[in-house]
């Protein structure tokens, strides 16, 4: 906690650390409420530094140090300096041994950084700086180091003990204590390391590598989920030999061991051969979890497994590069999902999220580049920009290089850093080694932020045959960077003929005609025109195909042109964008004017699309969905909160009830077909559709539908529908949605992760009074600060996913929202900091909002205390 202003961390500053260490033991004698940690380190000083004062800067905090040991030797107070964050000794040898122990509580540790208690249990959670909660230490990625952890505690209370790499020792002590030894063979960094220790039960299965090595896969939880664990251990091992075939990359342990804790910060942790879970991400069963949860698991446990080469193997040389292993290995979650499940819907989730997320952050206070150059606090970094767009520019550099070389390129960079803590400069360096490409001006996309916009403008010379096709691009002002040069833009493009089909794109200059498909240009400069030859009509462009790159397009297109790329741009994604694009248009219209019409064409797309009986489903759902109401507010210079969600509430009642007839046989032809749920992708997009057509109709309710949610609701024997039926039940209102609510509540009030749903629906609700439901529920008996989830699941989706009712106009849910985050900021910073981020694009709103946003937010400032994280995103909002 700080009174004092908290001072920025800058890249420019990197120096390589003055100590390695190349040997850790730590012993751990657990107890939740005072847990001893003795620690050895192996220590000597690093060649490749600048030499120092001689003097040892060890990060350390909250801990209670009991004894200091140079090369065996006590030392004496007089011999250190120990401030609230380090321990500082002066004359140290060269080489040499140092212990130290310390007294450490993890039953008060509510930030859930280092060693805390989750329920009946002890875990850890060390990235980024958590380490330095646990012992004293050289806590930066830097400094990699082997380690080997034992640990004792008591045996009934914590029968498993499990740490990083392999178990080598295990024996029964007095008292009903035991121990437990690991040693993980590879160097890593602190904020890898782990431990576990609780009364847990495992899944176990086996997978054998490419190269014949048996590794034992276990899943630890508590043993009351012990019956929710086989989408995590099929999602394992669909991610281990996909990694093998996709990117040559074999696990390198004999076991691998993913535990779920119910309170944790983030979605997962990838600590070496010992990935720590939010439960969230592993625990399913068809009548507990959703769809989305079903693919939220499958991607979340193959991204902390990809981790295990992009992240540990190769690790960051400081957090600026956290993208370097962020960014990658959501590439490759992505690349995975889109090979097992449906690569189109895919690309769409994840456009849909970059467009509502990072395009935002980009717009607002927090816009930072990929690799950022500086940070008070680098919790606050693990964003959207750092994942989601880092994504984007590791895919560019895919899709520039085409995927032999791409792969090469990766090859090289596994077998060129391996055991090494690296840059993205690095990275980008062996694209360009096994490429031979130049990838000089592409580098801007590390380090300028902000989202490039590309006006495009196309003519069309009938006499001459040619369509021309001028790009500009600009890329707005962020902090601390007013002006930027241009991108090096990959833009993948057709043209389609009158009959909709895709037209060759034939350049001037080109020496022969290409085949009829997509081109991928490339934009360098400010400005450039392409000529495309050798057509006899005007063409319509389809512009930016799968989303060749991270910006925002401006193009003139009419309604017709639209209308005609729906129907048939040989680009799935490109259709869906097109349908976006009006929808968006009309409801930006109706925010306007509300008497503005609908047009008999938008509804006979929508019929024609909605009755196309070939289609992928879940396809279908995604073109048929209307964007949100936060993202049309992005899309308007003043957010006109009420007007957003009264034209987007109208269009839908508006659907509901002009294609009542098509969407009831929409709902009734999806009705499931035989045995029971199974998570594909033609099930998951069946019931998306027909989940999707129940929510038009339940727009305009009447007693047939009423009665067809009544049911599903009743009958449902998955989470999926339960939960869509559940919803429009609550949002309607009424004795009904009470009594739904009521009933979901009794039937799951056990299920931490079910009632987490229940809260959620009810923060989301467009209701009138979900402000009022949202205070009540806070004194729920179930309703606690402590738990992150919970906490995400009431004011969290209340704040985010609630627009209407959050930017209320008279400010009751900016205060509401303000009053949690000062409770939370003294329990958990990192939490209290995320909720604060859906205050700070304050500019956006009309005066009276501005002012009531700025009260609250200075009001926070104001605090008597308050964390690092939270006031560099409070400071950040203000300036
Ligand atoms: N590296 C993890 C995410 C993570 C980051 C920070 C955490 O605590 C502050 C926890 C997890 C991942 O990318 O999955
Ligand atoms: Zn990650």
């Amino acid at each position: 906690m700080y009174r004092d202003t908290p001072h920025a961390i800058h890249l420019k500053d990197y120096q390589p650390p003055e100590f390695l260490i190349d040997r850790v033991e730590l012993h751990f004698d657990l107890d939740p409420d005072r847990t001893s940690v003795e620690s050895r380190l192996e220590l000597r000083r690093n060649p490749a530094a600048t030499r120092g004062d001689g003097s040892l800067r060890l990060h350390g905090e909250q801990l209670e140090l009991e004894t200091v040991e140079i090369d065996g030797n006590p030392l004496t107070g007089s011999e250190y300096v120990l401030d609230p964050e380090s321990l500082t000794l002066h004359r140290v040898p060269d080489r040499f041994s140092l212990l130290t122990r310390v007294r450490i509580h993890p039953s008060l540790n509510t930030a859930l950084e280092g060693l805390y208690q989750s329920g009946d249990m002890l875990c850890t959670q060390c990235e980024a700086e958590g380490f330095r909660r646990i012992t004293y230490f050289l806590d930066r990625p830097d400094v990699m180091a082997r380690y080997t952890t034992t640990l004792v505690a008591d045996r009934a209370r914590f029968p498993v003990l499990l740490s990083n790499g392999n178990l080598i020792e295990e024996c029964r002590l007095e008292d009903g204590r035991h121990l437990a030894r690991w040693e993980d063979p590879f160097p890593k960094p602190s904020y890898l390391f782990a431990l576990i220790a609780g009364d847990l039960r495992a899944i176990e299965d086996r997978f054998t590598t490419a190269s014949g090595r048996a590794v034992d896969l276990k899943i630890f939880v508590e043993p009351h989920n012990l019956d929710k664990c086989d989408h995590a251990m099929r999602s394992l091992k669909k991610a281990m030999r996909w990694d093998e075939e996709r990117f040559g990359r074999e696990y390198d342990l004999d076991v691998f061991m993913i535990v779920a804790v119910s309170h944790f910060n983030m979605g997962a942790m990838e600590n070496k051969g010992l990935n720590v879970f939010n439960d969230k991400y592993v625990l399913a069963r068809p009548d507990t979890a959703t769809d989305a949860d079903f693919d939220g698991i499958e991607s979340v446990i193959a991204h902390e497994y990809f981790h295990n080469w992009t992240g540990n193997r190769i690790t960051c040389r400081d957090w600026f590069q956290l993208s370097l292993k962020e960014g990658f290995t959501v590439y490759r979650d992505q690349e995975f999902s889109a090979d097992v499940g449906s690569r189109g819907v895919k690309r769409i989730a994840d456009v849909r999220l970059l467009r509502a997320h990072q395009f935002a952050e980009d717009a607002g206070p927090m816009a930072h580049p990929v690799r950022p150059d500086s940070y008070i606090e680098i919790n606050n970094f693990y964003t959207a920009t750092v994942y989601q767009k880092g994504a984007e520019v590791v895919r560019m550099q895919a899709n520039l290089l085409g995927p032999d070389a791409f792969r090469q390129a990766t090859d090289l960079y596994f077998e060129r850093h391996d055991g090494q803590a690296v840059t993205t400069e690095d990275f980008v360096r062996c694209m360009e080694d096994a490429s031979g490409r130049d990838l000089s001006q592409f580098r801007r996309w590390y380090a300028q932020a902000g989202t490039p916009e590309l006006t495009m403008q196309g003519d069309y010379d009938p006499a001459a045959g040619v369509y021309r096709l001028s790009v500009r691009q600009f890329t707005p002002p962020t902090p601390g960077q007013p002006e930027k040069r241009p991108f090096h833009v990959p833009l993948a493009i057709g043209l389609l003929g009158d009959d909709g089909e895709d037209l060759p794109l034939r350049l001037e200059g080109d020496s022969q005609a290409p085949a009829a498909g997509t081109r991928v240009l490339e934009l360098k400069a400010e400005e450039e025109t392409f000529r495309f030859v050798g057509l006899d009509s005007r063409p319509v462009p389809s512009l930016l195909r799968g989303f060749p790159a991270p910006v925002k397009l401006r193009f003139d297109y009419g309604d017709r042109d639209l209308l005609f790329l729906m129907a048939h741009d040989s680009d799935g994604f490109n259709r869906w964008d097109a349908a976006q694009t009006l929808m968006q248009r009309l409801l930006l219209a109706l925010v306007r004017d509300p008497d503005h019409g609908v047009l008999d064409a938008f509804f006979d797309a929508f019929r024609e699309a909605l009755l196309d009986a070939e289609g992928d489903r879940a396809l279908l759902a995604e073109v048929l969905t209307l964007p949100s109401e936060g993202y049309l507010a992005d899309q308007m210079d003043l957010v006109d909160v009420d007007g957003i969600h009264r034209a987007r509430a109208g269009l839908e009642r508006a659907i509901g009830g002009r294609l009542r007839a098509d969407l009831l046989a929409v709902y009734r032809a999806n009705a499931a077909e035989g045995c029971g749920y199974v998570f594909t992708p033609e099930e998951v997009g069946r019931r998306a559709i027909r989940n999707l057509a129940l929510h038009y109709l339940m727009q305009s309710p009447d007693d047939e539908t009423l009665g067809l949610c009544r049911e599903q609701f009743a009958a449902g024997d998955n989470m999926t529908d339960v939960m869509a039926a559940l919803r429009l039940l609550a949002d309607h209102g009424g004795a009904e949605g009470a009594e739904a609510l009521e009933c979901f509540y009794r039937r799951w009030s056990r299920e931490s992760l079910v009632v987490d749903k229940w809260f959620a629906v009810q923060a989301s609700s467009p209701r009138e009074d979900a402000l009022e439901q949202v205070q009540r529920l806070l004194s729920h008996p179930d309703f606690s600060l402590r738990n992150p989830n919970r906490v995400r699941s009431l004011v969290g989706v209340f704040s985010v996913a609630n627009q209407v009712r959050f930017h209320a106009a008279d400010g009751g849910g900016y205060r509401f929202l303000a009053d949690r985050i000062l409770e939370l900021d003294p329990l958990n910073p990192q939490i209290a900091s995320r909720l604060l981020k859906s205050m700070i694009r304050w500019r956006r709103f009309d005066r009276t909002r501005q002012a009531l946003m700025c009260d609250e937010l200075r009001r926070i400032l104001d605090a008597e205390e308050l964390s690092k994280d939270v006031y560099e995103v409070a400071s950040k909002a203000l300036e």
